[in-house]
């Protein structure tokens, strides 16, 4: 992705899961801009976007952060969000294992709290080590923990697979935790 693409991937990431009222966006409770606002706001804020780069972007982002609706008039961040959305994911079981990925620092509080979500609506867990490796070494050194997500399920907690497939929970509490 060229420079000028990233960075207006990274505001699109800042104005649809955290702060829409940098632009003054309004989203709505799904989380879902009008593409047309969000265009000519991004623009005010001279954020270059037309509507051929929101395609480029949704088509190649990395990891699929955004979608369309079907008639390509609005568009939302699939997962992520620190504000309040109601991204109507339906509880879905999760394999026997996931993955979350973190650094040293937050180890000792982990492994005494359990995962908790922090600024975001969920806690993200990873389908394959190397994802969880990637997640971690956004904070520091990673480190990769096994979540037994069979037993939580089993247990009743619920899980969601976001559409660009990262698994989402509301807490994991220590006793399924191993490093
Ligand atoms: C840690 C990226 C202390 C947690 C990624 C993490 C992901 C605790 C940090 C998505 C804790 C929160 C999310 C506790 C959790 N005590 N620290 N009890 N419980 N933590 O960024 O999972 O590129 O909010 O381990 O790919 O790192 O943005 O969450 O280190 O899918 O699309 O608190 O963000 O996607 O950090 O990453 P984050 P995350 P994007």
């Amino acid at each position: 992705m060229d420079k000028q693409l990233k960075h207006t991937s990274k505001f699109l990431s800042l104005v649809l899961r955290h702060q829409p009222e940098e632009i003054g966006l309004q989203l709505d409770e799904h989380g879902w801009a009008s593409v047309e606002e969000l265009i000519t706001k991004m623009n005010a804020k001279a954020v270059v976007v037309d509507m051929a780069m929101l395609e480029t972007i949704v088509a190649t982002n990395d990891k699929k952060r955004f979608v369309f609706n079907d008639d390509k008039t609005r568009i939302r961040a699939s997962q992520g969000h620190s504000i309040e959305v109601e991204l109507d994911l339906q509880p879905t079981e999760p394999p026997a294992i996931l993955y979350h990925g973190t650094t040293g620092k937050y180890l000792a509080s982990i492994l005494q709290m359990g995962l908790q979500k922090q600024a975001r609506q969920h806690v993200h867990l990873s389908a394959t080590i190397d994802t969880a490796m990637a997640v971690g070494n956004r904070h520091g050194k990673p480190v990769v923990l096994t979540i037994d997500a069979r037993a939580m399920h089993d247990n009743g907690f619920a899980f969601y697979l976001s559409e660009n497939k990262v698994w989402l929970t509301e807490a994991v509490p220590v006793q399924y935790i191993s490093q």
